[in-house]
C-alpha cells in the first residue's frame, strides 16, 4: 500500500511504467494542485466575509473582499498560464477560451474546469469543488491552442478530476491507470494518499436527484424514480435518497457508497433542453472517474464519453454512477421498462 504519498509520488511511481512521460503532465498537475490549495484556504474563511465585509465591499481592513467563484477561477486562470504546459483553457466562468498570455510558454495540454461548482450552497458551508478535465492538444507545434483542440470528445481525456473543499479538501483524479483519493493535510500542506485505486460499488441504493423538477422531466425518469421508491418492486434494499445539490459532494458520496446521480433532461427552460449540467466541465471528467471507478456515465440514450461536442458550454443530461444502477435507468428511458 501506497497511502500516505504525495499525489507527486504517486503519479511518478505509475508513470515508470510509460517511458514517454516527460515531466510535462507532472508540472501540469502540480499547478492546478497549488492552485487547489490557495482556493481551499479562502473557502475555509469564507464563513469569515460577513464578519470581514460583503462581497464586493471593502472588509474592514480596507481590502476589496470579491467573489469565491472568481477568486478561484482566476486563481486557477494564473497557475495554468504559468506552467507553461498549456496551450488552451476554458472554464465553466467565461464563454471563450482563456489565452496564454505571449511572455508563457505553451505546452500540449487543454485544460477545461469548473473552478468552484456547487457555488449556491457556500454561504451554508456546504461542500463544493473544483472539476478538472484534462486533453492533449490536436493542432501541431507549440503556438496557442485553439477551439479544435478544446471540442475533443470525453474518451480523450487523458486525465480528469475534482478537488472537494468539504469536512476536509480532498483530491480525486485519474490518469487513465485507476482512481485515487488524496487528502489534504494542512499542516505539511501535502494532499496525501487515502484511497487507492477507488472502486464503486456495481449496485447501490442511493438516488440523487431534484425531486423538485419532478413534473417537468420525460415519462421515462418519472417512471425510473417511482420505481426506486416502490416498496413492491422488489429491491434487493430500500432506496434511499441523498441530494446535497452539490455535483462533487453528491458524486464523491455515491461513488464510495454506491448509487446513482441524475441530473435528466427537463422541460422547465426551453433555452435548456438538456437539462443543467456542461458536458465539458462537468459530465466529462466525472464520466472519466465512474469509467475508471469501474462505474458508468449515460445521458440515457449515449455513453457520455461518446459524445461529440459542439460547443464549450454545451448541456447534457447526465444519469451517473454504479454500472447496474445506470443500466436500468436507461432500460426505463429507452421505455424498455
Ligand atoms: P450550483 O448551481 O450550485 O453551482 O452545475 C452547478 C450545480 O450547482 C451542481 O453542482 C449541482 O449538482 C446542480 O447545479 C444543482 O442544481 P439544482 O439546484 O437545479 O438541483
Amino acid at each position: 500500500m501506497n497511502l500516505g504519498m504525495t499525489v507527486i509520488e504517486h503519479l511518478l511511481l505509475t508513470q515508470k511504467e510509460t517511458p514517454a512521460a516527460t515531466g510535462a503532465f507532472t508540472r501540469l498537475l502540480n499547478g492546478l494542485i497549488v492552485a487547489a490549495k490557495i482556493i481551499s484556504r479562502e473557502v475555509n474563511k469564507a464563513g469569515l466575509v460577513n464578519i470581514l465585509g460583503f462581497t464586493g465591499q471593502q472588509n474592514v481592513q480596507g481590502e476589496q473582499v470579491r467573489k469565491l467563484d472568481d477568486y478561484a477561477n482566476d486563481t486557477i486562470i494564473r497557475r495554468l498560464q504559468t506552467c507553461g504546459e498549456v496551450c488552451a483553457m476554458a472554464t465553466e466562468e467565461d464563454a471563450d477560451l482563456i489565452s496564454i498570455p505571449r511572455q508563457y510558454r505553451k505546452g500540449n495540454y487543454v485544460v477545461i474546469f469548473d473552478p468552484l461548482d456547487g457555488s449556491s450552497n457556500i454561504d451554508a458551508n456546504v461542500s463544493i469543488g473544483t472539476i478538472f478535465s484534462i486533453f492533449r492538444r490536436l493542432t501541431p507545434g507549440d503556438g496557442e491552442g485553439n477551439l479544435e483542440d478544446a471540442l475533443q470528445p470525453g474518451y480523450n481525456q487523458v486525465a480528469a478530476g475534482y478537488f472537494i473543499y468539504g469536512s476536509s479538501t480532498v483530491m480525486v483524479y485519474t490518469a487513465g491507470n485507476g482512481v485515487h483519493g488524496f487528502t489534504l493535510d494542512p499542516s505539511v500542506g501535502e494532499f496525501l494518499l487515502s484511497e487507492e485505486n477507488i472502486r464503486i460499488p456495481a449496485r447501490g441504493n442511493i438516488f440523487s436527484v431534484n425531486e423538485g423538477n419532478y413534473n417537468h422531466w420525460d415519462e421515462g425518469v418519472q417512471k425510473y424514480i417511482n420505481f426506486l421508491k416502490d416498496p413492491q418492486a422488489g429491491h434487493h434494499k430500500a432506496y434511499t435518497s441523498r441530494y446535497i445539490g452539490s455535483l462533487v459532494a453528491d458524486f464523491h458520496r455515491n461513488l464510495l457508497y454506491g448509487g446513482i446521480f441524475l441530473y435528466p433532461a427537463d422541460h422547465r427552460d426551453p433555452r435548456k433542453p438538456a437539462g443543467k449540467l456542461r458536458l465539458m466541465c462537468e459530465a466529462n471528467p466525472m464520466a472519466l472517474v465512474v469509467e475508471q471507478a469501474g462505474g458508468a456515465a449515460s445521458t440515457g440514450h449515449q455513453r457520455i464519453l461518446d459524445i461529440i461536442p459542439q460547443e464549450l458550454h454545451q448541456r447534457v443530461p447526465l444519469i451517473i454512477g454504479s454500472k447496474e444502477n445506470v443500466k436500468t435507468a436507461e432500460e426505463f428511458i429507452q421505455g424498455m421498462r
